[in-house]
């Protein structure tokens, strides 16, 4: 682990992005392992803090964003950090055909104004950035590894695929400790309600308890890599261990399709998922990726790196949280004491 140069013992890290999903996870695993964490997050009429909401105390909030230097710079010179970890984005595949020059800003853009704040401000933290595996796309190669060449199909892609070159560019040129994970896609009960893993699992959870009859979904036969989000937030932090900087494939290595995801996530709730899933051709995207699927052997041998969800373990968690939450919401109170909270307000 890095050591702090200042007043305390506890290394620093900046994390942008920490209010999505994957910024919590890391959040947590930095506080256990001693750290003192800052998130930066940026202005929100309605603030955006119900995933880090249990980190209240324990997590110092910076405020900025990808789109504004001057915060960047003023969120790493306050933080100081020997860590960085630039998770933030507009990480929404379909927004980017809406908004690809906004997604090219956050995305693309935002990653080189953080690389300069950090040049500036903290020239020797090291740096972590979120690529991703729709950076491979089209590609022929599978699996895809480290040096398989780029295809994206989305203006989120192109927009990732700059980033990442950008963090490489500045790793050669100026020698910082700057490295990019290629994420496979990660899930938990934390997903963004519209990526189609929590968008099955909240309807799956929805209709067993009578509230919804129906799921709308574009291509069934979609294939991707799923891994569970907090195993992947831990390479990141090993990323950032290594005597050099490097950038690694993190992946289950193992592909499903999205039928076989409703499949079981509505036979675990004893569902039959035929009964309830429809599809609509207008869900379906200008350019789809059809398989990803991820060869993590380097980060296996080098960071000792391996994930620790299956995929039936992932869709059976998210199901069931989604489930629970929404079954102890419906619920009468069952406690006397309840029964008079409830009157009372
Ligand atoms: P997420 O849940 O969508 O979170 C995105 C975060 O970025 C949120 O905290 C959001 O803040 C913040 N953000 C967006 N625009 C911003 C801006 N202009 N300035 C400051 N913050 C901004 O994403 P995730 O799933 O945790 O993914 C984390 C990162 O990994 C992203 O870069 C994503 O593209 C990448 N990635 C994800 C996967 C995956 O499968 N999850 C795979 C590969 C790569 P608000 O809360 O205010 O919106
Ligand atoms: O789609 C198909 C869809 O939106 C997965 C982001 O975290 O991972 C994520 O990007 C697949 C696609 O994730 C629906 O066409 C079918 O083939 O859950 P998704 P994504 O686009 O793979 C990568 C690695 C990232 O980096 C991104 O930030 O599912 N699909 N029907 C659907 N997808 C959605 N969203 N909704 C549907 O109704």
């Amino acid at each position: 682990m890095t050591s702090s140069s200042a007043g305390t013992d506890a290394p620093r890290a900046l994390i942008t992005g920490v209010t999505g999903q994957d910024g919590s996870y890391l959040a947590e695993l930095l506080l256990d392992l001693g750290y003192e964490v800052f998130g930066l997050v940026r202005r929100s009429s309605s603030p955006q803090t119900d995933r880090i909401a249990h980190l209240a105390g324990r997590l110092q909030l910076l405020r900025g964003d990808l789109l504004d230097q001057s915060s960047l710079s003023a969120a790493v010179a306050e933080s100081r950090p020997q860590e960085i970890y630039n998770l933030a984005a507009q990480s929404f595949v379909p927004t980017s055909w809406q908004e690809p020059v906004l997604t090219a800003e956050f995305t693309g853009l935002g990653v080189t104004r953080l690389l300069e704040a950090a040049r500036q401000h903290a020239p020797k933290a090291r740096f972590y950035q979120a690529s991703s595996s729709e950076q491979f796309g089209a590609t022929k190669q599978s699996p895809q590894r480290e040096d398989t060449p780029f295809w994206p199909r989305s203006p989120y892609g192109v927009a990732k695929a700059y980033a990442h070159w950008i963090t490489v560019n500045y790793r050669e040129s100026y020698g910082m400790y700057a490295c990019c994970g290629l994420l496979f896609n990660h899930e938990s009960p934390r997903r963004g309600a519209e990526f189609v893993t929590r968008k099955i699992s909240l309807a799956a959870a929805r209709i067993k308890l009578g509230l919804l009859d129906r799921l709308v979904l574009g291509n069934l036969e979609a294939r991707r890599d799923w891994g569970f989000a907090g195993d992947y937030v831990r390479a990141m932090w090993l990323m950032l261990q290594q005597d050099s900087p490097k950038d690694f494939v993190i992946a289950t290595g193992v592909t499903h399709s999205v039928r076989e995801f409703c499949e079981l996530a509505f036979a675990e709730l004893d569902l039959d998922w035929r009964a309830f899933v429809h599809t609509d051709p207008k869900l379906a995207r200008p350019a789809e990726i059809e398989c990803l699927v991820g060869d993590a052997s380097r980060a296996r041998q080098e960071l000792g790196w391996s994930p620790t969800v299956d995929f039936a373990g992932l869709v059976r968690q998210m199901v069931r949280a989604d489930y629970e939450h929404l079954r102890l919401k419906q619920a009468p109170p069952s406690t006397p004491f309840d029964q008079l909270a409830l009157r009372a307000r």
